[in-house]
C-alpha cells in the first residue's frame, strides 16, 4: 500500500469545497419533498448549519448563495454574520427559472424588455457580490425549447452572447463569470447552453475572467467527464465544479456515492492538469439536494468523499504512470492507476484530521455534538426553506 506523503497531505490541507445554501433546505425531486424537523427557515440558519460542516471537517470554508432565495436587506451584515460563524459567503448564483416572464427564455428571449429584466437581475447579483466580497457569479441558464422549430437556435445563441457580454462588462476587476451547462431540463429539445463546448465558446468570447462550470450531473449517460475536465484545464477555462452524483440524470445525490471511481478519475485529471496548485482557477463546490437523508451529515459525507478521492488521485505514482505510458505498457499503466484507486486512505486521513485538531470521524462527532437536537428544539414555527425559498 502506498503511504500518504507529506506533499499529499499539504495539498489536501489547501482543499476547500464550497457548500450550496440550498442543500440545507428541503429539496429533492419533482415528487414528494420530505421535510425534516430543524430545517433552516432563513439564510442565517442555513449558514449556521454550513458552519457545522466546516467546524467538523475543516473542508468547507464558504457558502454559495442563490438570489433571490437568499435575499436579505443587508449583505454586508450577512457577510459579517457568516464570518462570526467561521465561514464566508462565496459564489452568487443567479435565478432566471422561476419567473413567468421567462417562459420563452431569459437572456435569450426575443423580447428585449424581458432580456433586460434578466440582465438587470444579474446586475443585482453583481451588487450583492460587491457587498459580500464574492468572487464568482454563476449562471446556470434554464433557457431552451421543447419542440423543433419552436425557436431560432442560431438567433438564441446570438442574443445569449449579447446578454452575457452586458453582464460580463459590469463585473469588477476581481470578479469572474462562470457559465454552467446542462444537457436537458427544464427544456427537452434544445437547451441554450447544453454542453461544455457551447459554454466554452461563450466564455472565451467574453474575456479572461469568464470560465466554464462543470456540474457532474449535467451530461448524457456514459459521457467521459474526465476527458472534459482534462480538455478544459488544458484550455485554461475550467472555473468550477458543481459536484453531485447520479445514476440516471440530474439526480443531485451525494457526490461519490453512485460511482466513486468516476470521481477519482475526474480528480486525477484535476491533479494532472494543475487544478490543485496555488493560483489555479478551479474551485470546488457541491450542488446537491438531500431529500431522505439528514442534510448536515449528508454534506459532511459529501466533502469527505471529495477529500478521499482527491487523496487517492494524489497517490497515483505519476513518474511510474508516465514511464509505463511511454513504454506502451498498457497493463502496467492501468495497474499504477488502479493501485491508487484501491488504496483505502480513510484510516490515514482520520489520523491526519486528529493531528490538526479535527475529529477523526466527523459524522460521529456531529451525532455526538447534540446540534441536531438543539435546532429541532429551536426552529419551531416559520416556514422551512426549500429549493426555491
Ligand atoms: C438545476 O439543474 C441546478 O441543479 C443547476 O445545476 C444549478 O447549479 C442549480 O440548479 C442551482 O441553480
Ligand atoms: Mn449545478
Ligand atoms: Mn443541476
Amino acid at each position: 500500500m502506498r503511504e500518504i506523503s507529506k506533499e499529499t497531505l499539504d495539498a489536501l490541507a489547501t482543499q476547500a469545497i464550497e457548500l450550496p445554501s440550498w442543500a440545507f433546505g428541503n429539496a429533492g425531486t419533482r415528487f414528494k419533498v420530505f421535510t425534516t424537523p430543524g430545517t433552516p427557515r432563513t439564510i442565517q440558519e442555513k449558514l449556521a448549519d454550513a458552519a457545522q460542516v466546516n467546524r467538523l471537517t475543516g473542508l468547507a470554508p464558504s457558502v454559495a448563495l442563490h438570489i433571490p432565495w437568499d435575499l436579505v436587506d443587508d449583505y454586508t451584515k450577512l457577510s459579517e454574520y457568516a464570518q462570526d460563524l467561521g465561514v464566508r459567503l462565496g459564489t452568487i448564483n443567479s435565478n432566471t427559472f422561476q419567473d413567468d416572464a421567462y417562459k420563452f427564455g431569459s437572456l435569450t428571449n426575443v423580447d428585449p424588455r424581458i432580456r433586460q429584466k434578466a440582465i438587470d437581475h444579474h446586475y443585482e447579483c453583481i451588487d450583492v457580490m460587491h457587498a459580500t466580497g464574492s468572487e464568482d457569479l454563476k449562471i446556470w441558464l434554464p433557457d431552451g425549447t421543447n419542440y423543433p422549430g419552436q425557436g431560432d437556435i442560431r438567433g438564441r445563441q446570438d442574443r445569449l452572447a449579447d446578454s452575457l457580454q452586458k453582464i460580463y462588462d459590469r463585473l469588477g476587476d476581481e470578479q469572474r463569470l462562470v457559465l454552467e451547462y446542462k444537457i436537458f431540463e427544464p427544456y427537452f429539445y434544445t437547451m441554450d447552453v447544453p454542453d461544455w463546448g457551447t459554454s466554452y465558446a461563450h466564455v472565451t468570447a467574453l474575456g479572461e475572467r469568464a470560465f466554464v462550470c462543470l456540474d457532474t450531473g449535467h451530461h448524457a449517460p456514459s459521457t467521459n467527464i474526465e476527458f472534459i475536465v482534462a480538455q478544459l484545464l488544458r484550455l485554461g477555462r475550467l472555473g468550477s465544479f458543481d459536484f453531485n452524483s447520479r445514476f440516471y440524470a440530474d439526480d443531485d445525490l451525494i457526490v461519490g456515492s453512485a460511482d466513486p471511481f468516476q470521481l477519482f478519475r475526474i480528480l486525477f485529471e484535476v491533479v494532472r492538469g494543475g487544478g490543485m496548485e496555488a493560483g489555479s482557477p478551479v474551485r470546488f463546490m457541491l450542488d446537491q439536494c438531500h431529500n431522505i437523508e439528514d442534510k448536515i451529515p449528508g454534506q459532511i459525507r459529501s466533502v469527505l468523499n471529495v477529500q478521499e478521492m482527491t487523496a487517492r488521485a494524489l497517490l497515483v505514482d505519476q513518474p511510474a504512470l508516465r514511464a509505463a505510458q511511454d513504454a506502451g505498457d498498457v497493463l502496467a499503466a492501468n495497474a499504477v492507476f488502479m493501485d491508487a484507486f484501491y488504496t483505502d486512505v480513510r484510516p490515514a486521513l482520520a489520523e491526519w484530521r486528529e493531528s490538526r485538531g479535527l475529529p477523526a470521524d466527523p459524522i460521529a462527532a456531529y451525532a455526538k455534538s447534540g446540534y441536531a437536537q438543539v435546532i429541532v428544539g429551536e426552529r419551531v414555527g416559520g416556514t422551512q426553506a426549500g429549493w426555491g425559498a
